[in-house]
């Protein structure tokens, strides 16, 4: 590809657990990169980051950064993305944002290559990336949607530590430790860094993740309900969820019952995520074969096993869904949507 334009191209949040694996992704996909800046906060600035074999010092993110960006990844948390994604946007840049801070704005578009590639063109300088959870699942949901229309999802996550970033990583690991030498735990950042209230996540199981909406429901189970909808586009299926942080670095794993509209074999529904874009189906009970949170990390496919029939409804699917939260669930869809970004232009 000769003739390929190269990009100015930003990572925001360079430094931490997400920026990192898109770092790793431009470099892997050789994606046609003029210059690369990598931004964080003022903490981080003066780092130094190997990116094809040449050091990057890592700069504090200003909205004076952006000048003559053309593509600006965010993974920063929302608040930075809402105060410098514009300023990025004036200065001629698409962002395509990791955080929660656009993901339900009507003017952007929502984007999981595989379900809704479209919608892309739609975008008035954002683009966000769907939350972790919700990529994968609506990623193995796509053909069913397709071929057989769907009612109702209900859906339970077992979600890694390093979906919280790279301090939640680090938390586990020591708490692992501190547990295994008999000492007493002090947990500082799960289940949300911000509230005061913490809960010992090593040998254990949290039922939250991000805060406690006014309806009982997390912020991150409301994300999985909203978004499901909006990237799917049918507001009339019915989505119910329970986000649960379990002691996992990578990979989120997520059991789903899906009611379909129409009457399905079992057989095709194999054929069909056989075939699909980024599936690969692991489902051999009778060799114990499923989709493992320790197979899928650092792979950017999504798995999916356990397929049977629900004895109750036989319009009802119950599927076991695993994907690597920092490849599938963060960089590479964004990566992904790069990539597309760049062949347009
Ligand atoms: P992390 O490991 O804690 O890293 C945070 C990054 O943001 C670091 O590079 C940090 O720089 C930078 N940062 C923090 N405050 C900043 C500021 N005021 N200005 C500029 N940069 C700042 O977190 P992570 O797991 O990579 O996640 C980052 C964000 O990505 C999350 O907050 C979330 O919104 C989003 N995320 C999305 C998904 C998804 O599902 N698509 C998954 C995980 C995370 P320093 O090194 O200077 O602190
Ligand atoms: N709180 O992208 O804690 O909205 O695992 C992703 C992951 C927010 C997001 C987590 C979170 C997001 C988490």
């Amino acid at each position: 590809m000769s003739n390929q334009k190269l990009f100015n191209v930003a990572v925001v949040g360079a430094t931490g657990a997400v920026g990192e694996q898109i770092i790793g992704l431009l470099e892997k996909r050789n994606f046609p990169i003029n210059q690369l800046k990598l931004l964080s906060s003022a903490r981080s600035a003066g780092t130094k980051v190997t990116f094809k074999g040449q050091e990057i010092v890592v700069e504090e993110a200003k909205p004076e950064s952006f000048e003559g960006v053309e593509i600006a990844l965010f993974s920063a948390g929302g608040d930075v993305s809402k105060a410098l994604a514009p300023a990025a946007v004036e200065r001629g840049a698409i962002c395509i944002d990791n955080t929660n801070a656009f993901r339900m704005d009507p003017d952007t578009p929502l984007v999981v290559p595989e379900v809704n590639i479209d919608a892309i063109n739609e975008h008035k300088g954002i683009i966000a990336n769907p939350n972790c959870s919700t990529i994968q699942m609506v990623a193995a949901l796509k053909p069913l949607q397709d071929r057989y229309g769907i009612s109702r999802i209900i859906v339970s996550t077992y979600q890694a530590v390093s979906g919280a970033g790279a301090r939640a990583i680090d938390e586990m690991v020591r708490q692992s430790s501190e547990v295994l030498a008999g000492r007493e735990v002090e947990p500082q950042i799960l289940p949300v860094g911000a509230l005061p209230v913490k809960h010992q996540i090593a040998f254990n199981v949290i039922p939250q993740i991000d805060k406690f909406q006014d309806n009982g429901y997390t912020l991150e189970e409301m994300k999985m309900v909203r978004e499901t909808k909006k990237i799917m586009d049918d507001e009339s299926i019915e989505v119910t969820a329970t986000c649960v942080r379990v002691p996992v670095v990578y990979g989120h794993s997520e059991s789903v019952y899906v009611e379909l509209k129409n009457e399905y074999e079992l057989e095709d529904v194999r054929k069909l995520m056989e075939n699909a874009p980024g599936i690969t189906l692991v489902d051999d009970p009778a060799n114990q074969q499923y989709p493992l949170a320790t197979e899928a990390a650092g792979k950017p496919d999504v798995f999916v096993g356990r397929l049977r029939r629900d004895l109750g409804h036989t319009r009802g699917l119950n599927m076991w869904i695993v994907s690597d939260n920092l490849m599938k669930g963060a960089a590479w869809n964004a990566v992904q949507i790069a990539e597309f970004i760049a062949i347009e232009q």
